[in-house]
């Protein structure tokens, strides 16, 4: 399967961005220029979450943008997404490409070069890092691993390295120097007034046009 990892890789938060839908988050990134977005939810009844993903999906393939569901194989397959990102307590991998086949994009959640390593073998098609600074917008999250480490990552990485975790306009160059294909954005994307020319913003960091 071929893919391309974007350079700004958007992830959605209700919450934050107080929006009452994925789907409004959404139209506001893809006006902003992004190319990939992850719809991340983690409290919202799942009826509620189909029918929002439905119209994401539908969105996402009239305006030709690559939608990824967070953790749920199950949703991903049901509502036609591109593909699953998983963490290092989902379902593993291995049986998340079983279910969903050959042709989705299966991304992993990794925070240390040893996961890496270890997962090389994996059938996925990009790698999470992080968190690379500290970040608060997940609760759990492990260490800041910073910009050394991602650099070791990158280079023993045989697929593409989505840098995550406190990332704002100002962190976007340094992570994408040290070798990252992408730089992943929650809060300070989901707090902007406005999204898209926030999206915008960061697209124009990572070309260096800022
Ligand atoms: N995963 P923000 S850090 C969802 O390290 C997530 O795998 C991480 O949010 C990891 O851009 C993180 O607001 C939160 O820091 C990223």
């Amino acid at each position: 399967m071929r893919f391309y990892l974007p350079p700004i890789y958007p992830i959605t938060d209700k919450e934050l961005a107080h929006k009452t839908s994925h789907l409004a988050i959404l139209k506001e990134l893809v006006r902003g220029g992004a190319e990939i977005v992850q719809i991340r939810d983690t409290s919202t009844p799942i009826r509620e979450l189909v029918r929002d993903l439905m119209e994401c999906v539908e969105f996402a393939s009239l305006k030709g943008v690559t939608l990824i569901v967070n953790d749920r194989c199950d949703l991903v397959l049901s509502s036609g997404a591109a593909g699953v990102h998983l963490g290092q307590t989902d379902l593993p991998p291995e049986a998340a490409r079983i279910i969903l086949g050959r042709n989705k994009i299966i991304g992993f959640s990794t925070h240390t070069v040893e996961q890496i390593r270890k997962s090389s073998y994996l059938p996925l098609q990009y790698f999470g890092f992080g968190p690379i600074y500290p970040t608060r917008t997940k609760r759990d999250a492990a260490p800041a691993v910073g910009l050394r480490r991602l650099k070791a990552a990158c280079g023993i990485s045989p697929i593409p390295v989505a840098a995550i975790g406190g990332i704002g306009l100002d962190q976007v160059r340094e992570v994408l120097d040290a070798g990252a294909d992408s730089a992943a954005v929650i809060s300070a994307l989901m707090t902007a007034k406005d999204i898209a020319r926030q999206m915008n913003r960061f697209l124009k960091a990572a070309r260096g046009t800022k």
